[in-house]
Order: C-alpha cells, then structure tokens, then sequence
C-alpha cells in the first residue's frame, strides 16, 4: 500500500515556511521585526490570560508566529496564469480583484489564498499576487521597453514548469511535493543582479518606480511577508526604536473594541545594492528599494452594506484630512478617521443584527432547542442561549489600504492622480480564470453555519429557514 499523496495543506504549510526562511535569510531587517513581533505578542499574551486561552481554543496560538501573507508583482498574463497553476496545487485560488488605479499605481491584483475554515487553519500563508497594465503606462516608448525585457525571461525553472504539468495529470508523491516547494520557491528569490543596464533601469524607474521592479529583475521576487500582531499598535510604535523606519500610520480601520477587516502596516523598503549589466557588458552598482515587512490585524468580515459603510467613512476622513505623503499630518488624519468610525456600530451583536458584519453560528448542546412548538427565530435561539454567534475573520484585502501599502514603499512621491480604471475583465482573461467573489464565500460560511447548527439543534431545515424574518 501506498502513502496517501501529501494533502494541498501540507504542501503549503511546507512552501510558507520555505519561504519564510527564505526571505529572513535575505532580508535581516525582516528577521529583526520578527523578533520584534514575537517579543510583543508574548507580553500580549503574558498580560491578558483569556486571549491566550482564545488562542489555545482555536489552534491559533501554535501558528501565531507563522505568516500570514507575502506579496509579488508579475509582468505579463502568462506569468500570472502559470502562477495561477502553481498555487493551485497548493489550494490557494484567486479571490477577489483589487484595482489600484484608483491610487495611480499601474497594476491590478488577485489573492492566492486558501478557501474554508480548515484549509486556513492547517496553514493561512495567502500571496498577494499583482499584475502590471501596460495601459496604464504613460509613456508608450517605455512601456515598449518594459514589453521586450519581460518577453526574454521565465520566472519558472524548467522543472518547476514541468511538475506543475504532472500535478494536473495525477497527484504528487511525497518527494515530488518536497522538490515542488525548493522548484516554486525559485521563482520568488531575491537576485541583486538586475537584467538589464541602469540607463534602462532609470528610465522605467522615472516612468514609475513600480515598472522598475517588475521588469529589472530576474522574477517576482517577494517585496514583503506579514506577520500576525497581536496588537498592532505597540509593534508600530516600537518599530523606531528598533531601528526599523514605520509607515507613518496603519492602514484600514481605526483601533477598535470589536475589530472589522484588516488593519496592517509596515516598515518602509530600504535601498539595497544591485548590480546591472551595461551596454558593453560592464557591470554597475546601483541601489534598489523594494523590500520590507508588515504586520497585520484582522476582524469581522464585513457584508456588503457594513463594507459600504466602511468605504464612505473612510473617504471621508480622507477627504477631511488629506494624509501628507511624509506623513507628517498622520496624528490629524488619526484623529480624523477615529472622529469618522464613531458611526460604525462597535459591537458583534449589533453589527450581526444590522448585517453589516457576517457571523458564524454555532449550537449549544447543553442548551438544546427547547420547547419547539412554533419555529424559533435566530434571534429567539440567540436568546435563549441555544445558537452562539462570533463574527467571520475577515481573508481578504483592501484595495485602499493596498494602495497606501505600495505607495510608502515606492518612495512614490508624486501626488495622487486618481484615475478610476478597473477592468476586471482584462485581469481575468491574464489569469485565465474568473476570481472567486469573497462576498459570496463569507454569505456561504455564514449560511453553512446557521443550517449544521439548526439540524444538529433538532430543528426542521429542509424549507430554508427564513433569514429575513429570523434575522
Ligand atoms: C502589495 C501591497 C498590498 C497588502 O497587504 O495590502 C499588500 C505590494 O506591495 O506588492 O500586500
Ligand atoms: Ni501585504
């Protein structure tokens, strides 16, 4: 008898370690947040027993200091639809389209990541995967430039093209998924050796210091992984101090007693040396900033009235107080957005009542359904102690936190010009495939989670319950 063929879990827990050694063997400042991270969340736990327990009860407290996500830019739709192939054998699909145009930045964006409570909790490693639009390029010479040095290279090793071949015939054995994870992980290292000659560097890097480092290097190197802070906050404020240069604030929503989305920040790329190869076949040194590392904080995924909500106050901080691109306003803009947030409920049952959070329900059995005679309401059963509800975590990005993300590790000086222009169509047709809409997987495990907990409550499930009314 065979073993069975190594589960998509395990081959991405192997790979999310692989190239979390990876980039902490490159990248030293990284290692140092790392450190930094798990000195925090250790006095967060030291301090505050019951989150401990929180995190034993879920499984979350063995994975704490395990990424959560890394990032890489591609350059063309072949590069993206073979990237697509070789997460799947990872169980990490597209989900979501992330347009940054609406910030000036000239790519579009999908995240590879795992679907489903399990798949998230064996391994939550998700890679934020954008792809360059030559359309939104202003200068069509350099957008020629940039098209022929992409058309030279293969960000994939032979092999790793070929194993990729075999997975979608028949399922990996053991050995074959460990020289998966060394072949793939190939494709996202760091090379301070540049392809191309730094004049031509310098002119992609003067159109936009994005074209730069998509197109100069060998392949998709990870610009950054993400760590999960236990309280962001005080890993932000102490990151000075630790010899790391902080974003001037943290993306997404303000502090909060109930969290919603994600809020992350990061300490800003650093240049490092690269070296190009001339015209005459002379190498040059030159520098190159690219690299850094973030934390994150998620909460409640939001449904799409709460995430309405959540975009209009948002804007209108913006609009209140437009964030300096130094910074140097970050404490008005703070100030602004919490002033702002104060209209958005800070409580789960409230914001599970109203529907702008999704929940995940649950039965208890000791309290069991009680006297049936008439169908219960959700909220009779909530009530009565029968169902517990928690908010969904929230696995997904946001589009103008992501903006801000890019841009303070650009060095992107420029002002903002905001030229709205999505096409999720042309992303789709690159990756060759639709990606998966997080609304209707949030609306799903919602909805898994209210049936298995009335069936399992003895409750009559086979005419779908009435939402509206119970809800
Ligand atoms: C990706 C920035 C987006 C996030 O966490 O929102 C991102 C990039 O800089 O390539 O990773
Ligand atoms: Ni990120």
């Amino acid at each position: 008898m065979s073993d069975p063929p190594p589960s998509a879990d395990a081959i991405r827990a192997m790979f999310a370690s692989a190239i979390s050694d990876m980039y902490q063997a490159e990248a030293p400042q990284y290692r140092a947040m790392k450190a930094l991270v798990a000195e925090v969340n250790g006095r967060c736990l030291a301090n505050d027993p019951q989150l401990k327990q929180r995190l034993l009860e879920s499984g979350e407290f063995e994975r704490l200091d395990v990424e959560r996500h890394g990032a890489i830019r591609v350059g063309t739709a072949e590069e993206l639809s073979t990237l697509r192939r070789l997460f799947a054998i990872m169980g990490m699909a597209p989900v979501g389209y992330y347009d940054l145009s609406i910030a000036g930045i000239p790519v579009h964006s999908t995240a590879f990541r795992p679907i489903g409570e399990s798949a998230m909790r064996a391994s939550p490693f998700r890679i934020f995967c954008s792809l360059l639009r030559p359309d939104l390029i202003p200068d069509a010479q350099a957008g020629e430039i940039a098209a022929k040095v992409l058309a030279r290279r293969d960000i994939f090793t032979p092999r790793c093209r070929r194993l990729i071949d075999i997975f979608e015939t028949r399922s990996f054995n053991d050995e074959e998924a460990r020289e998966f994870v060394v072949e793939a992980g190939k494709t996202f290292r760091w090379s301070g050796q540049a392809t191309v000659s730094s004049a031509i560097y310098q002119r992609l890097h003067s159109t936009h210091p994005l074209l730069a480092d998509i197109v100069c290097f060998k392949g998709p190197h990870i610009n950054h992984l993400t760590l999960h802070a236990l309280d962001i906050d005080a890993v932000h404020a102490a990151m000075s101090a630790h010899g790391m240069n902080p974003k001037a604030i943290i993306e997404g929503p303000p502090r909060r007693r109930c969290p919603i989305l994600l809020r992350q920040t990061s300490f800003k790329a650093r240049a490092e040396p690269v070296e190009f190869i001339e015209e005459d076949g002379r190498r040059a040194t030159g520098a190159h900033a690219a690299r850094f590392g973030e934390i994150e904080q998620r909460g409640a995924a939001l449904t799409a009235s709460g995430r309405a909500l959540y975009d209009r106050l948002l804007a209108e901080a913006q609009t209140e107080v437009a964030l300096a691109t130094d910074g140097a306003n970050a404490h008005a803009f703070n100030e602004a957005l919490t002033r702002r947030f104060a209209a958005f409920p800070d409580d789960d049952e409230t914001l599970r009542r109203e529907k702008l959070a999704f929940s995940r329900y649950s039965p208890v059995a000791e309290a069991g359904a009680g006297e049936t005679a008439s169908r219960p309401s959700i909220d009779d059963l909530l009530q009565r102690g029968a169902l517990r509800a928690e908010p969904i975590l929230y696995e997904d990005f946001l589009p103008v936190s992501a903006a801000g993300i890019f841009r303070s590790n650009l060095g992107d000086q420029r002002a903002e010009q905001f030229i709205e222009r999505a096409d999720r169509r042309a992303f789709e047709a690159a990756l060759g495939a639709p990606v998966l809409d997080e609304f209707a997987l949030y609306q799903e495990a919602e909805l898994r989670s209210l049936a298995t907990s009335l069936e399992s409550l003895g409750l009559d499930v086979s005419q779908p319950f009435d939402l509206e009314k119970t809800q």
